[in-house]
C-alpha cells in the first residue's frame, strides 16, 4: 500500500502547502502566545478543518504548550496526532455482509462528485476479489451517465442493467435485484442521479428505489454510500445535511483528494457527522480508490 500512500501524499500536497506552510510561518516567529494560537486557529479554519475542530485543537495546545518556545516540527507532529485521533473513529472499511446475496449498495450524491467513477472502481476491485457484481445505471436522466457506467462494466467484466434515457430507475433496480438474487450475485451497486436542484423529485426517486428493493429484500439497501467531492470544501458539509434528510446515509466516500487544496474537509466531516469514511479517491483509475486510513491521511495532510 506504499504506492497508494505516496499518491495520497502527493494528492494532498496542495492541502499540505496551505496548512504546513502557514504553520511554519506562524510558529517560526515566536513562542506559542495568544496571538500565535489565534493565527493557528485561523489557519486550521482556512484549511477547511472547521471551527469546531480548530477550537478544540487550539484549546489542547493552550493546555499543553502555552507560552512555550515550540518548533514547527513539534507542532506539525502534534497536529497530525490530533487530526488522526479525530479521524480514527470514522476510518471504517466498507464491510460486505456475506449472508446477503446480494449485498445492495445504493450510491448517492450530487452530480459530478464521482458516483459513477467510484462504482466503476469498486466493480474492478470486487472483480479482482472474485466477487460476482451487478451494476445498475440508475442515473437515467443523462444518457451519458448510462454509457459511462457501461464502459466501466465492460472494462471490469461486470454486467450492467440499464434502460433508455428517462427510464424509471426504481424499475431497473427492481429487475436488477431479481436477477442478482437468482444468480447469487454478491454485490449489487446502484448508481443514481444527483439532481439536487430538484430536491423533491430526487427525494421521491430515491425513496421509490428503496421501496421497490424492500419488496424483495426488506433489509435492503444494506449500504447507502454518499459520494462527496473534496474540492467543494465546506459545501460538502451542506451536501451531507441535505442527503441525510433524503436517505439513511450509512457511509461516505470522499473523492478528488488528488490536487485538491481542501483535504481538511474530511476532518470537518468526521467531527460534524461521525459517519464512516469508507474510502477516498485520489485519481480516476480503479486503483485510486482505497480504504481511508486515519494516520496516513493526517500525516499526508501535514506533509509528514
Ligand atoms: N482527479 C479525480 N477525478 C475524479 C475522482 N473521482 C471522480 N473523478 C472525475 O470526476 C468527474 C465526475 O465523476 P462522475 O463519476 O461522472 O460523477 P457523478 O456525476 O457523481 O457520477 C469525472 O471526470 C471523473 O473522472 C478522483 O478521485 N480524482
Ligand atoms: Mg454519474
Amino acid at each position: 500500500m506504499a504506492g497508494f500512500f505516496a499518491r495520497l501524499k502527493e494528492g494532498l500536497s496542495r492541502s499540505t502547502q496551505k496548512l504546513s506552510g502557514g504553520l511554519t510561518a506562524i510558529v517560526a516567529k515566536r513562542k506559542l502566545d495568544d496571538d500565535a494560537l489565534e493565527e493557528l486557529e485561523e489557519l486550521l479554519i482556512t484549511a477547511d478543518l472547521g471551527p469546531a475542530v480548530a477550537s478544540r485543537i487550539i484549546a489542547s495546545f493552550r493546555r499543553t504548550r502555552f507560552g512555550r518556545e515550540v518548533t514547527d516540527a513539534e507542532i506539525r507532529t502534534a497536529l497530525a496526532d490530533e487530526i488522526a485521533a479525530i479521524l480514527a473513529p470514522v476510518a471504517i472499511p466498507l464491510q460486505l455482509d456475506p449472508t446477503k446475496k446480494p449485498h445492495v449498495i445504493l450510491v448517492v450524491g450530487v452530480n459530478g462528485t464521482g458516483k459513477t467513477t467510484t462504482i466503476g472502481k469498486m466493480a474492478q476491485q470486487l472483480h479482482d476479489a472474485g466477487k460476482r457484481t451487478l451494476l445498475v445505471a440508475g442515473d437515467t436522466f443523462r444518457a451519458a451517465a448510462t454509457e459511462q457506467l457501461q464502459i466501466w462494466g465492460t472494462r471490469t467484466h461486470t454486467p450492467v442493467i440499464a434502460g433508455p434515457a428517462g427510464a424509471d430507475p426504481a424499475g431497473l433496480a427492481f429487475d436488477a435485484l431479481t436477477r442478482a438474487t437468482a444468480d447469487a450475485t454478491n454485490v449489487l451497486l446502484i448508481d443514481t442521479a444527483g439532481r439536487l436542484h430538484n430536491k423533491a423529485a430526487l427525494m421521491d426517486e430515491l425513496a421509490k428505489i428503496i421501496r421497490v428493493l424492500r419488496k424483495q429484500d426488506p433489509t435492503a439497501p444494506h449500504t447507502v454510500l454518499l459520494v462527496l467531492d473534496a474540492t467543494t470544501g465546506q459545501n460538502a458539509i451542506q451536501q451531507v445535511r441535505v442527503f441525510k434528510e433524503m436517505v439513511a446515509v450509512t457511509g461516505l466516500v470522499v473523492t478528488k483528494l488528488d490536487g485538491s487544496a481542501r483535504g481538511g474537509i474530511v476532518v470537518a466531516l468526521a467531527e460534524e457527522f461521525a459517519l464512516p469514511v469508507h474510502a477516498v479517491g485520489v485519481g480516476e483509475k480503479a486503483e485510486d480508490l482505497q480504504p481511508f486510513e486515519a494516520l496516513d491521511f493526517a500525516r499526508g495532510l501535514l506533509g509528514e
